[in-house]
């Protein structure tokens, strides 16, 4: 019955924690009046569009004016590169910043840090697709067949390669010519030698048996 009491120690932790969560609501509430952060209030690409043409650049409006130094645009594509070309250029409630041509279809993410009227820093990530119809084809396909007919040319430093070889070995001909006719006459030479010792052995042994 005494546990209800204001007084007692489960009451007073109450008490403590409402305040708490009632100051820092009243935080919560004040903090955007007393910042006063900038606000993106338009892009182009615009947040989620898709593209038929290339953009060359991305540029941010907010709602305050843009402080110079500290200021920073990614434009990242599909292919993990980032786009973005050069410095962000800063024109009172504008922030851009120049693009590479890109080269890539599929979905960019734009991320910003730029410094608010108040001094302050806000950043932020939006994105934007560009379709498969806004890619240039054609320039990069002349290019690239050009190489592939450059490399029939080696082809006939090839054949003569081959004509070479084929004289040196009718060169190998040729000295095995003249080896097999010596072979042969010293063939010839040892099988009439030996004919010619049986001959004679043959005839001395009536002679030589009288
Ligand atoms: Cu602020």
């Amino acid at each position: 019955m005494s546990a209800f009491s204001a007084s007692s120690p489960g009451g007073r932790i109450i008490a403590l924690v409402t305040g708490l969560l009632t100051a820092l609501a009243l935080s919560l509430g004040v903090a955007p009046t007393a910042h006063a952060h900038n606000t993106l209030v338009s892009s182009s690409p615009e947040d989620g569009a898709t593209l038929d043409s290339l953009p060359e650049k991305v540029v941010l409006t907010f709602n305050a004016e843009v402080l110079e130094g500290g200021n920073g645009i990614v434009v990242t594509g599909p292919d993990g590169t980032n786009y973005a070309s050069g410095d962000v250029v800063i024109d009172g409630v504008e922030a851009s910043i120049d693009l590479e041509p890109l080269t890539q279809p599929g979905e960019y993410t734009v991320e910003y840090r730029i410094i608010s009227a108040d001094g302050h820093p806000l950043s932020d990530t939006f994105t934007f697709t560009v379709d498969e119809s806004a890619i240039p084809e054609p320039t990069e396909s002349p290019a690239a067949e050009q190489p592939e007919e450059e490399e029939p040319t080696p082809a006939p430093a090839e054949t003569e390669g081959t004509e070479s070889e084929d004289s040196t070995s009718t060169t190998g001909v040729g000295l095995s010519g003249p080896l097999g006719a010596i072979l042969g006459i010293v063939l010839g030479i040892g099988v009439i030698a030996v004919i010619a010792i049986t001959i004679i052995r043959l005839r001395r042994r009536p002679g030589s048996g009288d």
